[in-house]
């Protein structure tokens, strides 16, 4: 016996102990990553993690002076002599009927108070709970002092209301204590359903062989070596193994010594907690993965978004329209002043989408009103490339991100799809088409053709007077002649022509200019609807990376031992 108490010995010194701040901040980082990932990651998913950083509060906020130790096994193998055999009292009934324990039994050695709250919360009701302290024991259980060891029912039971109250209990123990027989030692449920479950809990997993004395003494080595095998095929590689019999109080010793070791260390709550935190890492672990997260989409994605924003927005209708209203405008301020008018009176372009009419003309002040523009509706084709640049920039975005997070992204991208009509025409409203004011030649050009106009009527009316003075008999005026040409005709005639001749040469100019007022505005009304994008399709999709940023930096923190 005493050489399976060294093993024990040696299989507890292996591990390392668990220093508390450290749990706490492992759990801190699981708390962490579901703050990061809370509304983007399935929640059925992260059930686990919540349960783990729930019961993990609730047991570090409880007594740690004390040790919950469960029996564990199937019906029959002895758990509830044990139990006796160690309280050295008979506190939970044994009997032959199978199942025989119904309900968790708990003794505690030391003083009940600390130990309630914990039992409280483990669920064993007050009237199974037993005080293992009396002065008839003088010091033969100081060692034991701080054990709270509960006598489960069996796991393999009839009855499913055995088999959920041990699969409840053995959430919330610190250690548990696998009680088999030389008959069943090897059924499969033991192995498949729950010890293979704990190969994260190995440093707080303890395998007795009970009813050690049904076997010859030859057999027993080799029945400890087939379960020993059987172990490590679980997982469980250097788990302390013990065999015991619990009806003979010198077959307990082994046992009970491995109890106390426990029960001195104070750590099997710490460990149990940190091998919960291992087991919750992997089943989270496929969630993140190892490459850092994506900046984003690429710059030719963004390109294409921007250039889908801007054809749902109608910037190519209004890129048009300026050019149209440069040339309106710059006929209405250049253009021979006879026929001026005629440009004024057909409407501005700009002013039939709502946009800011002539210079100064602030009669529909458009940046203030939500749907400030009559600029034309997206097309089908349209909104359906709009919808298609949505959807690249989240693919690119969740390109090399794990399986869980593109959904998350898509959705991200999306979610502001309802504001974006009204914060495009908001934003096309608000662009500075760069027709507010009326450049300088345009004056010069317009003062030229007002002075060879004038020129013009001074010579007509000077030929007019001239004809009417000589209708009347009255002496004619005399005309001062250049050349061969009387003055008054050379102004009618060359005020005309020069007129003529200036229109003529400034239409390329306007045309010319035109052009580079349409590159201008639409270059303006891009980089407006690029903000659009940025603030209502890439603003949301970042925050979602930098989500998984958090997440997996999260529980990088809460993997390191
Ligand atoms: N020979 C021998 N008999 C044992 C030993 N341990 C328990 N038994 C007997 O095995 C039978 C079952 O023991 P229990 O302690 O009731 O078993 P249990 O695991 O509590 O069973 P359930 O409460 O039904 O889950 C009883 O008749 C015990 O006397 C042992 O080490 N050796
Ligand atoms: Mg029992």
């Amino acid at each position: 016996m005493s050489n399976i108490t060294g093993r024990i010995r040696e299989a507890f010194r292996g591990d390392q102990r668990v220093d508390p701040d450290a749990l706490i901040a492992r759990l801190d980082a699981v708390r962490r990553f579901l703050a990061a990932v809370d509304g983007l990651l399935p929640d059925a998913q992260l059930v686990p993690a919540h349960t783990l950083v729930e019961r993990a509060g609730t047991r570090l906020a409880l007594s740690r002076d004390h040790t919950v130790i469960a029996l564990a096994g199937a019906t029959g193998s002895g758990k509830s002599s044990m139990f006796n055999a160690l309280a050295r009292l008979e506190l939970s009934p044994v009997g032959v009927r199978r199942p025989t324990t119904g309900v968790t039994h708990a003794c505690v050695w030391g003083p009940l108070e600390g130990a309630s709250r914990l039992l409280d919360w483990v669920g064993v009701l007050p009237r199974h709970r037993f005080v293992r302290e009396s002065a008839l024991d003088a010091d033969d259980e100081t060692a034991l002092h701080g054990l709270i060891l509960l006598d489960l029912p069996d796991f393999d039971s009839v009855q499913r209301s055995h088999r959920l109250e041990v699969d409840r209990l053995l959430g919330l123990v610190d250690q548990v204590v696998w009680v088999v027989d030389p008959q069943k030692y090897a059924d499969r449920v033991i192995h498949d359903s729950y010890l293979r479950e704990f190969h994260r809990h190995r440093d707080v997993t303890l395998v007795v062989l009970n009813q050690a004395d049904r076997l010859p003494p030859t057999e027993l080595p080799r029945v400890l070596d087939d379960l020993r095998r059987l172990l490590d095929a679980d997982g469980l590689t250097g788990v302390p193994l013990l065999a015991t019999v619990a009806i003979d109080p010198a077959g307990m010793v082994g046992l009970r010594s491995a109890l106390e070791q426990t029960v001195a260390e104070r750590q099997a709550a710490l460990r149990r907690l940190a091998g919960d935190v291992d087991t919750v890492v992997a089943t989270l672990d496929e969630l993140v993965g190892s490459a850092a997260p994506p900046r984003g989409p690429d710059d030719a994605t963004v390109r294409d978004l921007d250039r889908a924003l801007a054809g749902a927005a109608g910037v190519p209708a209004v890129t048009e329209a300026v050019g149209q209203a440069y040339r309106h405008r710059a006929g209405a301020s250049t253009g021979w002043p006879v026929v001026r008018g005629w440009w004024r009176l057909r409407p501005d372009p700009l002013r039939r989408l709502h946009l800011p009419g002539p210079a100064g003309d602030r009669s529909e002040p458009a940046e203030s009103l939500a749907a400030a523009t009559s600029v034309p509706d997206p097309t089908a084709a349209q909104r359906s490339a709009l919808g298609l640049a949505i959807r690249a920039v989240a693919d690119r975005a969740a390109h090399d991100l794990p399986a869980a997070w593109p959904a998350a992204v898509t959705t991200a991208a999306r979610s502001r799809l309802a504001d974006l009509p009204d914060a495009l025409d908001r934003a096309i409203a608000g662009t500075d088409l760069g027709l507010g004011r009326r450049p300088l030649w345009w004056r010069l050009v317009g003062g030229v053709q007002w002075l060879v106009t004038l020129a013009a009527v001074v010579g007509l009316g000077w030929l007019v007077l001239g004809y009417l003075l000589r209708a009347l008999g009255l002496p004619a005026l005399d005309n001062p002649m250049v050349g061969q040409v009387p003055l008054p005709t050379l102004l009618l005639l060359g005020g005309l022509l020069a007129g003529l001749l200036v229109a003529a040469l400034t239409r390329p100019l306007v045309r010319w200019a035109a052009r580079r007022a349409r590159a201008r505005a639409e270059q303006r009304l891009t980089a407006e609807v690029a903000r659009v994008g940025d603030e209502y399709v890439l603003a949301p999709v970042r925050i979602v990376l930098d989500s998984y940023g958090q997440a997996r930096d999260a529980l990088r923190d809460a993997a390191r031992r």
